[in-house]
């Protein structure tokens, strides 16, 4: 396949696998033994905030202790390529990509390293690994703070994802790594752009229902197929 400018690249938990942080829907993953209900609702946080709260920041502290992969870094590669011509959709919250030094990215599900005043909205961000008070509480006006996540039943950003969605119809290449396709609207920007005519190549060592209609599937992963395809795609200088 080849690479044709504009790039829109689409991540999932699977692109920070590699450097140790958890999935959501794998053995062994994020969700397994624990309600997605409890966890990732409104009405979950409403009924239980402090068991939220200490799942979330577990997962901040396993986070901070993670680096970003070999993917992360080609991505940015991309990037620096491409310049406005490329863009990078992400549904994780871990900020690797950030961290990688991708500069030009969508977050459609938030950051774990916010937090939002349930009272009045205001943000905070938060690198402190523990956190030191669970829950935390809004310095301004005192009501509790809110992991500034998206969780199911919520609205996406609504900038964000015209955004996305407008970067998922001109793109030309899209790559889809490490997602299982099942949470929407995320799910829907792959479909747009095959719709707009785009050549869809999806990396995951697993195969999902995109499998079956992107232009190529690559199995494996993420930290050794990107690079590698990436290296074989390159335009050359
Ligand atoms: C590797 C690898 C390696 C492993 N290398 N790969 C239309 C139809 C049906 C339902 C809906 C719909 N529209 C909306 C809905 C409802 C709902 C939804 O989608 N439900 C479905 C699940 C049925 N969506 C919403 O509620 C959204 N809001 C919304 O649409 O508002 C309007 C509305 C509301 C209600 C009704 C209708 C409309 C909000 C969705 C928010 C999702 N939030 C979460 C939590 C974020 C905070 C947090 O991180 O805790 O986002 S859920 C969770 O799933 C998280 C992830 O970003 C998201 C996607 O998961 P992801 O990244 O794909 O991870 P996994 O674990 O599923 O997959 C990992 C993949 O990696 C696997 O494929 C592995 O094989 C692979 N992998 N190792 C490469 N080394």
């Amino acid at each position: 396949m080849k690479i044709q400018p504009p790039i829109l690249v689409l991540t999932g938990a699977g692109v920070s696998a590699d450097s140790g942080v958890s999935t959501f829907r794998d053995a062994g993953g994020l969700w397994e033994g624990t309600r997605i209900e409890d966890v990732a609702t409104p009405e979950g946080f409403a009924r239980d905030p402090v068991k939220v709260w200490r799942w979330y920041d577990e997962r901040r502290v396993q986070v901070a202790s993670c680096e970003p992969n070999a993917a992360h870094r080609a991505i940015v590669e991309m990037e620096k390529t491409f310049g406005d011509d490329f863009t990078l959709i992400t549904q994780n919250v871990d900020g690797l990509h950030e961290r990688a030094g991708s500069r030009a990215i969508h977050r459609l599900h938030g950051s774990l390293w916010s937090m939002r005043c349930t009272g009045d909205g205001r943000r905070f961000e938060q690198r402190e690994v523990p956190l030191p008070s669970i829950p935390p509480v809004c310095s301004e006006c005192g009501e509790m703070l809110r992991p500034d996540v998206v969780w199911f039943g919520e609205l996406l950003d609504a900038a964000i994802l015209d955004a996305a969605a407008t970067a998922a119809e001109r793109a030309r290449t899209v790559l889809v790594i490490g997602t299982s396709g099942v949470v929407y609207p995320a799910a829907m920007l792959q479909l747009i752009a095959l719709e707009h005519g785009a050549r869809v190549a999806e990396f995951n060592p697993e195969r999902t229902a995109l499998s079956e209609i992107a232009t190529e599937y690559v199995a494996g992963r993420a930290a050794v197929t990107v690079p590698s395809w990436w290296n074989a795609h390159r335009p050359s200088t």
